[in-house]
């Protein structure tokens, strides 16, 4: 096992990195920008290194530099954690050589991975079923057009270099496919510098269903299961679990398999997450490889109770995985990511100083976070501050665990995710599973925008207003009662621009 190893990210990811090091005694450095020098990143580790300034690609995409801290402190390995160099092939070659081992994939099957059209054609040769399509990038819009008729329309066109959703279109029939062939390439084009472009047949409301994948560097592979992560919005999940109400253990043995052949195919060594979509009938098609650890896992964890993250470290180090069969998951976990943004503002940015940090406790919740009290969130990296995760018996105890723990949740000071979580887990599709990949976005009216409380909510607050006010009169005090949480999951006053409060004329001077 490595004696010292660097982190080369921030927030969150960073301490999970970092816990994981203290636990198998490995010394952690971590790397830090200068709008991070106060972070709890920086504090946590057992040494700390500043980097550049704010601005990511002047701090945490400089490879070389961070290879360079690397050496100077005698670290024996990167750990990239999620986004920032987690995925560049040549980040992953200089670190091998730098001599310093990467906590990843080879460079070689991240690259395998990196086009969507070569990860295609793996998948194929490897016998990975994929959604109907072309393997090769189009030449014009009747070839795409002759691809459509034999797969029937929708179509969906996808850039081949693509990823999050960039220079797709969908084309439901012959007159629209040249427009759209054009704008797909041209925003491929601008996105990665690429503008190869196929074709797929498009699958109408599929779930969002990915198995993370184990591979050791002695030839063991197994999966750990699917996690369901269809609730998300513009290609940004907002809530994940494992297990997934679609999947029996016979369709997770199937899954499970086939990721693992994908895997294989890749030469892949070190933890990833095979992405597919599941249909209404229960048909799944393998979409690409994440080549990392992702944001979701530790509701894998939950259920199967490893510890990724150590996992990645001592698979690194050549360690060998003790099981060879699949993992069979174990109650239900539930993941919120809380960000700092404004749902009942279309999810506008929030910047400012956490005033006041109060987090949820008590029997099945974790929190994976990367604040406390005093941190200044700016706009220089990921709106994601944290992630809460819940882990019970069933899913129903789970969705009422995590209620409850975003109810014990405080954040002052910036606008959050938090309301909006709490909408999700009082919505009757959402308790029943009844969700796709579109489905938050049909629903962003009820879930995100704020309500105005219904009259009996509003009798009640105004009921507590009134016995706060009798006994702040009875103190000669200020009134500390919770009148503002009496309408649950959501202020009075963002719920009614302060309107009816003020026209009950009841609640003047409380809030
Ligand atoms: C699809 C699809 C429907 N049919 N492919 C979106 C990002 C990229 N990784 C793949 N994506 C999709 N590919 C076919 N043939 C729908 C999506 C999709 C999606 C997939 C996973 C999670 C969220 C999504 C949101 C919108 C569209």
């Amino acid at each position: 096992m490595f004696t010292k190893l660097l982190v080369a990210n921030r927030g969150e990811i960073a301490l999970r990195i970092i816990r994981a090091c203290q636990e198998l005694g490995v010394r952690s450095v971590a790397v830090y920008s200068d709008a991070d020098a106060q972070a709890p990143h920086v504090r946590e580790a057992d040494e700390a290194v500043r980097i550049g300034p704010a601005p990511s690609s002047e701090s945490y995409l400089k490879g070389d530099v961070i290879i360079e801290v690397a050496k100077r402190v005698g670290a024996q390995a990167i750990h990239p954690g999620y986004g920032f160099l987690s995925e560049r092939e040549w980040f992953a070659r200089a670190v091998r050589e730098a001599g310093l081992v990467w906590v990843g994939p080879p460079a070689e099957a991240i690259a395998a991975m990196g086009s969507k059209t070569a990860a295609r054609t793996l998948a194929i040769s490897a016998g990975v079923p994929v959604v109907p399509g072309t393997a090769q990038g189009l030449t014009d819009a009747a070839e795409a057009r002759t691809v459509a008729a034999k797969y029937g329309y929708p179509v969906l066109l996808k850039a081949a270099a693509g990823g999050g959703g960039k220079g797709m279109r969908i084309v439901r029939a012959d007159g629209e496919m040249a427009a759209a062939l054009d704008s797909a390439r041209s925003e491929a084009r601008k996105s990665f510098g690429d503008d190869a472009v196929y074709v797929e047949k498009y699958i109408e409301g599929p779930r969002h269903v990915e198995i993370q994948v184990l591979a050791d560097s002695h030839g063991n592979c197994i999966s750990l299961g699917e996690r369901e992560c269809s609730v998300q919005r513009r290609h940004q999940k907002m809530i994940e679990e494992a297990p997934s109400v679609a999947v029996t253990p016979e369709l997770r043995k199937r899954m499970g398999d086939v990721a693992v052949a994908a895997a294989k195919a890749a030469g892949y060594v070190n933890a990833g997450t095979c992405e597919f979509l599941l249909d209404r009938d229960g048909n799944f098609y393998f979409l690409e490889m994440n080549t990392r650890i992702q944001v979701e896992h530790p509701v894998t964890e939950l259920v199967t109770g490893l510890d990724l993250v150590q996992w990645q470290i001592r698979i690194a180090s050549g360690e060998k995985l003790p099981f060879t069969e699949p993992l069979v998951p174990r109650g239900w976990a539930i993941e919120c990511r809380i960000t700092s943004e404004d749902p009942a503002n279309g999810f506008l940015p929030s910047t400012g100083r956490i005033e006041h940090l109060h987090l949820p406790s008590g029997p099945g919740v974790r929190w994976d976070g990367g604040i406390e009290a005093g941190s200044e969130v700016g706009l220089f990296y990921d709106p994601m501050l944290a992630k809460l995760i819940v882990h019970a018996a069933t899913r129903e105890q789970a969705i009422a665990r995590m209620h409850r723990a975003l109810l014990e949740l405080t954040i002052d000071g910036i606008e959050t995710s938090r309301e909006f979580h709490l909408r999700v887990m009082e919505h009757p599709d959402w308790q029943s599973g009844n969700i796709s990949i579109q489905w938050l976005e049909q629903h962003l009216d009820a879930i995100a925008t704020p309500q105005p409380p219904d009259d009996a909510v509003l009798a009640a607050a105004v009921a507590a207003a009134l016995i706060a006010e009798r006994d702040r009169s009875a103190r000669g005090g200020v009134s500390t009662t919770a009148a503002s949480s009496a309408a649950p999951s959501s202020s009075p006053a963002a719920a009614t621009g302060g309107d009816a409060w003020r026209r009950a004329g009841l609640l003047d001077g409380l809030r």
